[in-house]
């Protein structure tokens, strides 16, 4: 049997071949002029980017590349150059792919898709963080029975991991019916080796969007990956030697590789490891990667777990549903005493879905009464709020909406498995008593599809107290309060970061408000949400306190001495790199524009999300540029040291609409001005700042008549 390093330098020189070649072959073809990219990146080819600041935008740019690639293999049998050679054939396989890119997306056709964008890497973000997505899974090759790769597959899914399927593994999925998609958080990337690149690159990407590496610093980057990167290889099938030496590469980015064959002598402990049982693979896998799965604990006929919260139920395939457009319903989750809670602690109240037509339409109120003696009444909305996603952890039960105004739906195959309301209503006394245990003593839900008793309870309770707590939310202001709390939660790939959140101000990942933190504080006392005494004012227009300062530097152990709340260009707060908009100035309009991430188009700074978002992140201040939740936007706090919601002149058309009904009202109270959001472009009126000026002048936006924006 060939020796390990016999394998890698196999591969490899055979990859920096393949790569010389081809590149030679494009500028032969196209020029050494011809543009070179991804697509959605603002990280160029993103492996050479980060491990040598070379930003490949041209044919010409490779010619360098190819040199450096060969360099990195220096055939000597020793572990750390076989390493070397390992990340040769990632940078091979970059170009390789990135070539196919030439003129046309070569994953047009899918299943694969290819190349990842930053947008969904920062999507990421804070499920990561959370557990939520305990790990990411790279399965690749081809398994002898395809059930067993499905039921690998299937598992991870369970268990909430991210999986990226290479090679034949993805016709085996496909045929033995796994779900895939981002939203069931199977991804199939492309039949050939070299498609593994586009799960390294997310790696890559995170330790530059996250983590602030610089390009060129490669040890930086190795650490990055393998100390927060919780990802492994499982490999189906006998490698052949490209294989073993793309395997040397994410051993060198510290993530082990399982294979199912039975690799003898060839093993090194904790990074290649043969598990020939197909049966013991995910539980090797997790183990060698130290992944940590929080069980869910609770057994429902269909499957529980987070991996089916996005799944989509449509109306051919439901067997019954509960829609406010259609019935009354509501959810509702309220604290009381203790002895107000009675009976049993889960009741149906009216008929459930069976023996009915279908489709079965009912009313549904969804009743929780909590009791404990550390309950208070700002949790209820944040208990509240979790329904939603456990509903939809529920395999074959889709949610989407709150409050009044929802859609329940679930599937024929659910109800054909036995799923009943007692099962959701299971689901929900299980997880208040789990994950609101400290807060919560006694738990009572009731599920209520009789008509009138939901009429009642709509009109009698819910909406009340739905309108009370939007009058206290609204009431809660920076200045009513006396703590703000932080969030580091994103510390775990983001170490120099830390959140400041207020009431006016939530975190900018848009998960986390004032209520979030301090309910999370009083949750897990020693956690990610720390209070902040509002002490030391210093300058009220900027939001600058010593006491913020003081304690943020020690939350970020020195990396950050000075952040305000307000501003944008003085020590504006950092961003860890999943804000779900980021604010830009636009010195020629005075003003700002404000993207949010799913916006892929060009903006009037010249720049996309991805670009603009790649100035900021990784904990680092960017006087100027800022990220930020989408609720901050209406604000009466949003940039006010600059002058406030005046200074916005730009957002892409779907965020200004979904932000206008509050924006204007927030416009019309601070300013006088209505219908504020016709005053500001969007893409369909212009991207060009020239043009944007112009239109602004016709509107007589405010901002023009501003100060200049100076930093
Ligand atoms: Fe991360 Fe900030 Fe959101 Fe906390 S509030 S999860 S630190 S982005
Ligand atoms: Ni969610
Ligand atoms: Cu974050």
């Amino acid at each position: 049997m060939a020796s390990l390093f016999d394998l890698i330098y196999g591969g490899s020189n055979a990859v920096a071949g393949l790569v010389e070649g081809a590149v030679n072959d494009a500028i032969a073809t196209h020029g050494e002029g011809k543009k070179l990219s991804f697509p959605d990146t603002a990280y160029f080819y993103p492996t050479i980017y980060a491990a040598t600041g070379l930003k490949v935008q041209k044919l010409g740019d490779l010619v360098p590349c190819v040199g450096v690639l060969k360099s990195l293999i220096t055939n000597k049998e020793e572990l750390g150059d076989a390493l070397n050679a390992g990340l040769a054939t990632a940078v091979g396989a970059e170009i390789l792919e990135g070539l196919a890119y030439i003129d046309a997306n070569p994953y047009a056709d899918g299943p694969g898709i290819g190349f990842v964008p930053d947008s969904v890497i920062r999507s990421l973000g804070v499920p990561l963080v959370t557990g939520d997505i305990p790990g990411v899974a790279v399965v690749i090759g081809k398994a002898s029975d395809p059930q067993d790769l499905a039921d690998v597959v299937s598992d991870y899914q369970v268990k909430g991991l991210l999986t990226f399927l290479i090679g034949d593994v993805i016709d085996q999925a496909i045929e033995t019916g796994v779900k895939m998609g981002l939203d069931y958080r199977v991804i199939p990337l492309g039949h050939g080796i070299t498609a593994v690149i586009h799960v390294v690159t997310i790696a890559i990407r995170a330790a530059l969007i996250f983590g602030g590496l610089q390009p060129s610093d490669l040890p930086g980057l190795l650490a990055y990956t393998k100390e927060r990167v919780p990802a492994f290889v499982n490999v189906f099938g006998a490698p052949d030697e490209v294989a073993v030496a793309a395997g040397a590469g994410a051993i060198a980015l510290g993530f082990p590789v399982i294979a199912d064959v039975d690799l003898g002598d060839l093993q090194v402990p904790g990074a290649l490891v043969s598990v020939t049982d197909h049966s013991e693979i995910v539980s090797r896998s997790l183990e060698l990667r130290n992944i940590k799965v929080k069980a869910k604990a609770i057994t429902i006929c269909t499957g529980y777990a987070s991996a089916f919260e996005g799944e989509i139920i449509r109306k051919g395939d439901m067997h019954a549903e509960f829609y406010s457009g259609n019935n009354p319903t509501c959810e509702l989750v309220v604290s009381c005493d203790l002895a107000e809670i009675e009976g049993d602690s889960i009741v149906i109240d009216g008929p459930d879905i069976d023996g009915r037509r279908e489709p079965v339409e009912l009313p549904l109120g969804v009743f929780v009464e909590v009791a404990g003696a550390k309950m208070h009444t700002d949790f209820e909305p944040v208990i509240e709020r979790k329904i939603h996603h456990w509903f939809n952890y529920i395999g074959g039960v889709m949610h989407t909406g709150q409050r009044n105004m929802f859609r329940l739906r679930i599937s024929k195959y659910a109800f054909d498995k036995g799923l009943r309301l007692r099962d959701l209503a299971e689901v929900l006394h299980h997880e208040v008593m789990d994950e609101f245990g400290t807060v919560v003593d006694k738990c009572k839900v009731t599920l209520i599809t009789d008509k009138a008793k939901v009429e009642q309870l709509l009109e009698a309770q819910a909406m009340p107290r739905y309108r009370a707590r939007d009058d206290r939310l609204a009431s809660m202001t920076d200045e009513s309060v006396d703590t703000f709390y932080t969030c580091v939660l994103c510390q775990s790939f983001a170490p120099a970061h830390a959140c400041v959140v207020t009431p006016e101000r939530l975190g900018l990942c848009g998960a986390v408000s004032w209520l979030d933190a301090r309910a999370t504080k009083e949750l897990t006392p020693h956690g990610p949400c720390q209070p902040i005494e509002k002490i030391g004012c210093m300058n009220e227009r900027t939001g600058s306190y010593t006491e913020v300062n003081k304690i943020v530097k020690e939350a970020t152990r020195g990396a950050v001495e000075r952040v305000t709340l307000y501003s944008l260009i003085e020590d504006p707060m950092t961003s860890c790199g999943c804000f779900e908009c980021i604010c830009g100035i636009i010195p020629e309009a005075r003003g700002v524009e404000v993207v949010n991430r799913e916006y892929s188009g060009i903006t009037p700074s010249g720049m996309t999300f991805g670009e603009l978002a790649s100035l900021t992140g990784g904990g680092v201040q960017t006087p100027g540029f800022m990220g930020h939740g989408r609720h901050f936007i209406a604000s009466k706090k949003f940039v006010s040291a600059e002058g406030g919601i005046e200074r916005i002149v730009w957002m892409p058309k779907e965020l200004k609409d979904d932000v206008a009904d509050r924006l204007n009202k927030t416009a019309k109270e601070l300013c006088g001005i209505d219908n504020f959001t016709d005053m500001i472009c969007d893409e369909t009126i212009a991207t060009d700042s020239d043009a944007v000026v112009e239109f602004l002048k016709s509107k007589n936006h405010p901002a023009l008549a501003m100060s200049e924006l100076e930093f």
